[in-house]
């Protein structure tokens, strides 16, 4: 047995006929509910069909990673030339092939959408996940709602070409509902469930962002419920959840590890721990997406260079004083604008950088190989 496979076995149990045999395998194919699709078939050549398996990662740890594929779930060591750039390493929801004799990982194929953020304190990029469909959005009716953190997480997701749904939980604690749907009033195009996530069929209507097939990621701060909504929607205890601090309301960072859950007669759910910050970067289309409505006002303005603070004809501030744009709104653009061309110029220079130290070091490589071959 190849040193990289530690464990097998199967997840998805395939249908069994009355006369005891099993059904074609087509209608509930494994890698189609693990959300196999024609973008990444395409993406496999002719050698690559005959000798290699698509999987799919589940979760990721320091030294190895989960994956689950037609065979079921094996882990991967993380070792070789797929994991040596942090920035470009396999993250969850990532489809590898693997050798099908020996289960080596050889490479990672293209994604169809990948959230990432800055890592915390550091100049480079940490992923959060990859081929994600749709995102929930959780916060809570209580001192975690915050207008502006939504919109951070909605520039990502747009970015990402994903659905989104804001989901404010806790709504059983909170009989205020009408506070939170009025401070959403900016935010037409984007759907609001007001749920118990205790309670599975407060949480049914989530069930349409998780079929069959897709992957759906719960992105919000600790303590909010995501755990909660996870085992709800699963009909099964899948991940502990704990509670929260009675002053300040916030969450004790009970999960741990990102990890995506295959859930019963839906698709996979991404479980993720709290984000204290999500600091943005490379997401301009989806800011732009986001705050639409603002760029469509500045369009408007009299002067094209308007920077919409007292400028005559400014169509901006206009709309804030007939109180159709709330200014909170202009101050957080204003405010991610300036982060993500920040941290987008970071993230450069740093690709750079470490694109330069690379060169030195293939460089120093060759010339002690050539002179190693000249002394032969
Ligand atoms: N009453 C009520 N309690 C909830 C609801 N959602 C979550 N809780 C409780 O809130 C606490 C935190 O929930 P978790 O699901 O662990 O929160 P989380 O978002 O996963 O937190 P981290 O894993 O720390 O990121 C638990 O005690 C839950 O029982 C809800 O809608 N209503
Ligand atoms: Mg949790
Ligand atoms: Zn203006």
């Amino acid at each position: 047995m190849s040193k990289s496979l530690i464990s097998r076995r199967p997840v998805f149990r395939r249908g069994v006929s009355s006369s005891g045999q099993e059904k074609p395998a087509a209608a509930e194919s494994p890698l189609r509910k693990l959300g196999w699709k024609p973008f990444f078939q395409q993406q496999l050549s002719l050698d690559e069909l005959n000798d290699c398996v698509p999987v799919k990662v589940m979760a990721v740890h320091r030294s190895q990673i989960e994956v689950t594929g037609e065979a079921g779930d094996e882990v991967v060591l993380v070792h070789g030339p797929l994991f040596d750039d942090a920035s470009e390493r396999p993250t969850v929801g990532d489809w590898l092939l693997l050798e099908r004799a020996s289960r080596k990982p050889l490479r990672r194929l293209e994604r169809s959408s990948l959230f990432k953020r800055m890592a915390p304190g550091a100049r480079q990029a940490q992923l959060i996940a990859a081929n994600v469909d749709n995102v929930l959005i959780v916060s809570s009716c209580n001192h975690d709602f915050n207008l502006s953190r939504v919109e951070r997480y909605l520039a990502l997701v747009k970015e990402a070409g994903c659905r989104a749904c804001l989901v404010l939980t806790k709504a059983d604690l909170d009989q205020n509902h009408d506070s939170y749907r009025t401070a959403l009033k900016g935010h037409r195009d984007l759907p609001v469930v007001l749920v118990n996530a205790l309670d599975a069929e407060s949480v049914a209507p989530l069930r349409e962002y998780c079929r069959s097939g897709e992957t759906l990621a719960l992105l919000g701060s600790s303590g909010v419920g995501k755990s909660t909504l996870l085992n709800s929607l699963a009909g099964a205890e899948l991940a502990a959840t704990g509670g929260i601090r009675e002053d300040d309301s916030k969450g004790r960072h009970t999960t741990r590890h990102r990890a995506l859950y295959a859930i019963p007669d839906g698709g996979l759910l991404l479980d993720s721990p709290g984000m204290r910050e999500l600091r943005l970067a490379d997401v301009q289309d989806g800011l732009a997406a986001t705050f639409a409505d603002i760029s469509a006002l500045a369009a408007k303005c009299r002067f094209a260079d308007c920077a919409h603070e007292s400028e005559p004809g400014c169509a901006v501030q206009a709309a804030i004083e007939s109180d159709t744009l709330d200014e909170r709104r202009l101050r957080n653009w204003r405010k991610l604008e300036r982060e993500v061309r920040r941290n987008t110029r970071t993230l450069a220079e740093s690709r750079a950088d470490d694109k330069a130290l690379g060169q030195m070091y293939r460089s120093v490589q060759s010339h002690a190989r050539a002179r190693k071959s000249g002394e032969e």
